[in-house]
């Protein structure tokens, strides 16, 4: 149906292919705040990044060794499924291939594990082979506390529901467990270009 009223504007069709824009949302300039709860206080000296489940070795990070590691200067278009897109946004962090370098494992999936009890899944395969960071920096600036500092994932090709803020760790499943969002109406998989918003889309 949404293809087919499309074709009828002729003229905003050819903008609508050459958009960045997915179906349904709308570019915003300000950076809105979204969070399921209190953003929470997170002493350095307790941070920890932490990956575990189906892997031989847990592996984890104290906040001076994650800063160690290499980083990446990422620009991407994040699309929140409340229906605003910011394009261009700047960020700096860790890429998921650094983290996971060296790791033999049987598990298709993860679940991000964030302070505060948030979680979000995904496949390990979609934050794998240069889709997705653990970012720190925002805009050249530590990440704001509020869009999920000291540390946030970013998964920008998934709505942001999955980019979760204030992620501590990653835990590695052959089983695909539903996170917060996804068991509260959200879609499992979260794909803004095809509007997979909520669950059954
Ligand atoms: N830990 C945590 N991460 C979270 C959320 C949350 O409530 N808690 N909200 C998600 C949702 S629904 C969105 S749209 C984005 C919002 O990110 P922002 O507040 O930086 O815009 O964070 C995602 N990550
Ligand atoms: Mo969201």
């Amino acid at each position: 149906m949404a293809f087919i009223s499309r074709g009828f504007k002729g003229k905003r069709r050819t903008d609508v292919s050459s958009s960045r824009v997915p179906p349904g949302q709308h570019v915003v300039n300000d950076f809105p705040v979204l969070s399921a709860g209190p953003t929470p206080h997170i002493p350095m000296e307790r941070w920890l990044f932490t990956i575990d489940g189906e892997i031989d070795e847990p592996r984890n990070w104290t906040w001076d060794q994650f800063k160690a590691l290499p980083t990446e200067e990422i620009t991407v278009d994040i699309h929140c499924v409340t229906k605003w897109t910011k394009l261009d946004t700047k960020w700096k962090g860790v890429s998921i291939d650094t983290l996971m370098e060296g790791v033999e494992t049987a598990a298709e999936f993860v679940v991000a594990k964030s302070a505060g009890g948030y979680t979000t899944n995904l496949p390990l395969d979609e934050i794998t082979g240069h889709k997705a960071w653990v970012a720190y920096e925002y805009d050249g600036e530590p990440l704001h506390p509020e869009h999920g500092g000291p540390a946030r994932l970013l998964v920008p090709h998934l709505y942001l529901w999955k980019s979760a803020k204030w992620v501590w760790g990653l835990t590695l499943a052959k089983e695909d467990q539903p996170g917060f969002w996804e068991t509260n109406g959200y879609n499992n998989h979260g794909d803004p270009w095809r509007e997979e918003r909520y669950w059954g889309d």
